[in-house]
């Protein structure tokens, strides 16, 4: 399938997702270590609790147990007693919790310093996420073969990027662990794709930490952004990146 296809594909799985894991509202303290996320791309609790990272703004590492997956898959089995999805371990409090209700209740209290939405609780909430996995088939539940990193990569990105979106994926399927540094949205600016912004030439400062990182680091702002430290490599462009990361770690 062609990557403008996956794209909108992608951007149909991100419209079902109703506008959330678009934008960040923050967070009232920040852990001091980051979060750890057992998690599949293409898992809808999975997705509803990255939105809710996304809209506290809480930087995260993401172990991806794609089905058939053996690299993190046995380790929440051993941890927890099951191999169930998501899975958050917080080594700052050492709480460590399946169900995305629970979760997501853990990381308002603990880290939003607000209760969580009420929408959250709601059942309908459960089948937005489900029919927005939909248009992605199987993609970021499978498992491909692959060989693994040293060290973890990095990728900035929120949830409800359609380019981001399918580098998750294939991180997902070739189980390859990553900081997700969170980019959501927190000012109107933010709202303008990157093209535009370049064409208007747009005076544009973000506020939001990750983007100011980000801007600092690599001179302009898209998401997604990967890192590799395990190679120097650092790539925008969810194509060149998805070429990028099978070549390095496909087999
Ligand atoms: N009620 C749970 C449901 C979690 C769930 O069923 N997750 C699926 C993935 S979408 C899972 O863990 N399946 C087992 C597997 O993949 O082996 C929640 O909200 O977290």
């Amino acid at each position: 399938m062609s990557h403008s296809t996956e794209v909108l594909r992608s951007l149909l799985s991100s419209s079902l997702q109703q506008g959330r894991g678009v934008a960040s509202k923050g967070h009232s303290n920040r852990p001091h270590e980051p979060l750890e996320l057992y998690d599949m791309e293409g898992c809808p609790f999975c997705r509803l609790v990255r939105e809710a990272l996304t809209d506290l703004d809480l930087d995260v590492m993401m172990f991806p147990c794609p089905k058939g997956g053996d690299r993190y898959r046995p380790l929440v089995e051993r941890l927890g007693g099951k191999q169930q999805f998501p899975y958050l371990m917080d080594p700052n409090t050492g709480e460590a919790l399946y169900e995305s209700a629970a979760i997501i209740n853990y990381l308002y209290q603990q880290y939003g310093g607000r209760p969580a939405p009420k929408s959250w609780q709601l059942r309908l909430r459960t089948a937005a996420a489900v029919a927005a996995s939909a248009p992605r088939g199987s993609r970021g539940i499978r498992c491909l073969d692959s060989q693994a990193p040293e060290k973890p990569l990095e990728l900035y990105s929120f949830e409800a990027s359609p380019f981001a979106r399918l580098v998750r994926e294939r991180l997902t399927e070739l189980q390859l662990p990553y900081l997700l540094r969170q980019c959501g949205r927190d000012q109107w600016q933010d709202w303008v794709l990157p093209v535009v912004r370049k064409r208007l030439d747009m005076d544009y400062a973000p506020s939001q930490r990750n983007r100011v990182d980000l801007l600092a680091r690599a001179g302009r702002i898209a998401v997604p952004y990967l890192i590799d430290p395990n190679t120097s490599k650092e790539l925008f462009e969810s194509e060149a990146i998805l070429d990028y990361l099978d070549q390095t770690y496909g087999r």
